[in-house]
């Protein structure tokens, strides 16, 4: 017979459970040696995000709307919102004593912290506010984060720490500000998504171990720039809308990864950035945006490769590097391949 003590706390259990909470479990059960240090991590990315959303939320009433004059390492303009996340996220990491490198989208060079080899024990990659240039149109965007263990003897230096290869990435998330706010996290132990509850300001589990659907109904890239695609890539998608695959796709395409890879992981289809006469290596980044998403995509049952190779196996040469990307179900994914090596 549980005692009323019991009772309440299983059905307080049962009503909420909160990103912090599923942390610790989760570390509890998988690495529980980590001693917490884990979810101290990870509060700290939660809170950035808290503060990150309460302005984008308010982005309309505050002076926070529109660029701030500035460029950042990729030659794009910063929005002011750019700085105020990148800000939050240096700030509430850079407080874990278990951070020793941070390296941001924003910034030229790794934040590194003085920390002994046994405390800083994390590399964390993050893009602050991907989409940012969506803000003024009010279109969802999002902040993506990846996580890595230093290595032990850190005797390549800061390069080595940094230019590690997808797979070794022990968590990644993301967190997408759209009609709610939503993060979405692996730890290679499944993928868990998280509805921001503002009246508690908590995140609460709402999707528990997410699977991408094998094969989805939409597919994603923006075709004002088909004509420049390579051959494998022209070819795939007029095998989409051929009905090549079976079914009939839809178009689908905001002009935010995050909000892109969202509706993919939930709905199932592909996203896709190829090489483009613009950005002949792609246009996203491989350490902060196609390797977590990546990561994500694999834990949750999907793939994602660079056109010839699983992204996760890419080995990285500079810490801004950028990359062809396609993310989605196995079926769009084998697909893709068949396309690939019929026009190799
Ligand atoms: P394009 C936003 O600027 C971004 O970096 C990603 O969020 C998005 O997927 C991509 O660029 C959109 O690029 O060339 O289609 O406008």
């Amino acid at each position: 017979m549980a005692t009323v003590k019991e009772s309440t706390a299983r059905s307080s259990r049962e009503l909420v459970i909160t990103a912090q909470q599923h942390i610790l479990e989760q570390q509890q059960a998988h690495a529980p040696d980590a001693g917490g240090t884990f979810s101290w991590l990870l509060s700290g990315i939660t809170l950035a995000t808290k503060m990150i959303e309460a302005k984008v939320r308010r982005a309309g009433l505050l002076d926070v709307l529109g660029s701030a004059g500035e460029t950042n390492v990729q030659g794009e303009t910063q929005q002011k919102l750019d700085i105020y996340a990148n800000q939050a996220l240096l700030h509430c990491l850079g407080l874990r004593d278990t951070v020793a490198i941070l390296v941001s989208e924003e910034n030229e060079e790794p934040v590194t912290f003085d920390r002994a080899r046994e405390t800083g024990k994390y590399v964390i990659f993050f893009d602050p506010l991907d989409g940012s240039s969506n803000i003024d149109v009010n279109v969802s965007v999002g902040t993506i984060f990846s996580i890595f263990r230093r290595p032990p003897k850190m005797d390549g230096g800061i390069e080595a720490a940094v230019l590690q290869p997808g797979w070794k990435q022990v968590a990644a998330g993301y967190v997408v500000y759209g009609s709610s706010t939503i993060l979405v996290y692996s730890a290679g132990k499944g993928v868990f998504g998280f509805t921001l509850n503002p009246d508690i300001g908590a995140y609460v589990l709402s999707h528990d171990n997410l699977r991408m659907p094998h094969q989805g109904n939409f597919y994603s890239v923006n075709e004002a720039q088909a004509h420049t695609f390579p051959a494998p890539y022209r070819e795939y998608i007029g095998r989409l809308r051929s009905g090549a695959l079976g079914r009939e796709y839809s178009s689908r395409y905001v002009g935010s990864l995050v909000a892109d890879f969202h509706r993919t992981i939930l709905k199932g289809g592909v996203f896709v950035y190829p090489p483009t006469r613009g950005y002949p290596r792609g246009k996203l980044r491989l350490l902060y945006e196609a390797n977590p998403l990546a990561f994500i995509a694999e834990q949750a049952g999907g793939m994602a490769c660079d056109g010839e190779q699983r992204i996760l196996e890419i080995q990285p040469r500079e810490i801004h590097e950028r990359t062809p990307l396609v993310v989605g179900g196995r079926a769009e994914l084998e697909e893709f391949q068949r396309c690939w090596r019929a026009t190799q």
